[in-house]
């Protein structure tokens, strides 16, 4: 016996029970909108979940005062781990507004100098391990070796904790319990109702338990010592006060947010990453401009210190990394709710409390991003073609209140990187890689290398930079 589906009148509803949603529901999803348009009911034995891509409905979500984030059946099933924390908390939780003006300072743009000496420290660990696979002829493990560095920096910026990631072969088992967690709320998602799950539920359980004893012991290593002159979040987090009441956050909600930054922060930017080299390496002339942008910085310097005013002038490589970010928005899905019954886009009935999931990366393919949105040009993200677009066109870190707090640290950390990877490499797509996108909640490119060699003086380009604007990748 099924519930009655909303009276969505209009909106196509496809029912997936026949195959469930597979190991890549996102994909999924972005294949039925081609076939059913922007705007679909997708049923799952009897679930109806509502997803829209569409461009006006997007923006109408946007609005804060009729509609706020939803905590849906991922965010759930993340809440298992990660409870309370910024992400999975729910907007009423007293706990969200507290962590939330407290940790704010810590990511608005002029934190980044804090957090810059770390990320520069990270990279050269990246650049170490790539020298030696240059020298030694040997592939490079791109959406691997990249989560080795995020990971790195965020346990060092947030935590001062060394996960040593290039040490090791296999990734730190804190990763792998991590990466289990976020499987099983993955996959927990497509469950057949009456299905026996005692042995994935208990595995689960020892893994977030793990998680749990690793940040308690890294808080406990802390707590007790005097925390005035540590410039990391956990130090802000031990001693920082509400400006409102005064109060500090508790070490359970502690524990939730280093759990929920290690989470947010690693896999997110990581993936974008990898997706930019990948498609530097399929498009070698606008490689070569990102070379020429960090060639204009760095000259022919082998080993540059790129200072922290350096990353506000690589503008192309931060459109680079943008037009990434569109076509495959790591973190590719989010869901609002409606705060009263209302219409969305003035044609859609919801009702209070109903969800609504935004489909990133087919927001990103709409009209409003061209004939070809099928095609990468970073050209689409200079000044002024973003001034003549609508603001809710793109949208790869959320919307409203509830978007990502980590914006300008990825955006840092990614745009310094890509910089230095490109400075000091040639890329070479060796395997003529195919792309194959992997879910895991997040998105990345499965199975990514590349091989390297090192730029040599005759490489550089010895000229100034043109005007942006005169720079475009059809050239
Ligand atoms: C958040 C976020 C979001 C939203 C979600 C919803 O709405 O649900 C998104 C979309 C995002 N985020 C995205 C992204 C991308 C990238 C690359 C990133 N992201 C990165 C990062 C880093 C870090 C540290 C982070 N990130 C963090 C975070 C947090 C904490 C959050 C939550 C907020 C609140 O308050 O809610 C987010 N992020 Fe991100």
């Amino acid at each position: 016996p099924h519930p009655e589906p909303p009276a969505l009148t209009g909106v196509p509803v496809v029912d997936i029970s026949a195959t469930g949603p597979t190991r890549t529901p996102i994909q999924q999803v972005m294949e039925l909108m081609r076939t059913h348009g922007p705007v679909l009911v997708r049923r799952l034995h009897g679930r109806d979940a509502l997803f829209v891509a569409d461009a006006d409905l997007i923006a109408d979500l946007a609005d804060e005062d009729r509609f706020a984030k939803h905590i849906g059946p991922a965010l759930e099933n993340v809440r298992a781990f990660a409870a309370d924390g910024l992400f999975t908390a729910y907007n009423d939780e007293p706990n969200w507004a507290k962590a939330h003006d407290i940790l704010m300072p810590a990511f608005a743009l002029g934190s980044m100098r804090a957090y810059h000496p770390v990320m520069l420290k990270v990279a050269r660990r990246l650049i170490e391990a790539w020298d030696r696979s240059a020298r030694a002829g040997q592939p490079v493990d791109v959406p691997g070796d990249m989560t080795r560095m995020t990971l790195d920096t965020i346990g060092l910026a947030g935590f001062d904790y060394d996960f040593g990631s290039f040490e090791r072969a296999e990734p730190h088992p804190f990763v792998e319990s991590m990466v289990r967690c976020l499987e099983w709320s993955m996959t927990r998602l497509a469950r057949v109702p009456g299905g026996d799950h005692t042995a994935a539920d208990a595995a689960f359980r020892k893994d977030a338990d793990y998680l749990a004893g690793v940040v308690d012991e890294v808080i406990a290593a802390r707590t007790g010592t005097d925390q005035s002159e540590a410039a990391d979040l956990l130090g802000l987090m031990l001693t920082a006060r509400h400006p409102a009441d005064g109060t500090t956050l508790d070490t359970a909600n502690i524990r939730n947010q280093v759990i929920t930054f290690l989470i947010a922060g690693h896999e997110t930017t990581s993936g974008a990453m990898s997706f930019a080299l990948y498609y530097l390496a399929k498009h070698p002339a606008v490689l070569r401009l990102v070379q020429r942008e960090a060639d204009a910085l760095w000259g022919d310097t082998a080993d540059p210190e790129p200072s922290y005013d350096d990353i506000g002038r690589l503008t192309y490589t931060r459109q680079v990394l943008n037009e990434a970010l569109r076509l495959w928005p790591t973190a590719a899905a989010f869901s609002r709710e409606a705060r009263e019954d209302t219409l969305l886009g003035g044609r859609v009935p919801l009702r209070a409390g109903q969800a609504v999931s935004v489909l990133v990366p087919m927001l990103h393919r709409q009209p409003v991003w061209g004939d070809n949105p099928g095609l990468f040009d970073p050209d689409r993200f200079t000044a002024e073609a973003e001034a003549a677009r609508p603001v809710h066109a793109f949208k790869p870190f959320g919307t409203g209140e509830r978007a990502c707090i980590g914006r300008q640290f990825a955006l840092h950390e990614a745009t310094m990187l890509l910089a230095m990877l490109v400075h000091r490499y040639r890329l070479h797509d060796h395997a003529d890689y195919t792309l194959d996108i992997k879910e895991t909640l997040t998105l990345k490119p499965e199975g990514f290398t590349l091989t390297l060699t090192p730029r040599t003086d005759a490489d550089r380009v010895h000229a100034p930079l043109p005007g942006a604007a005169a720079v475009t990748a059809s050239e």
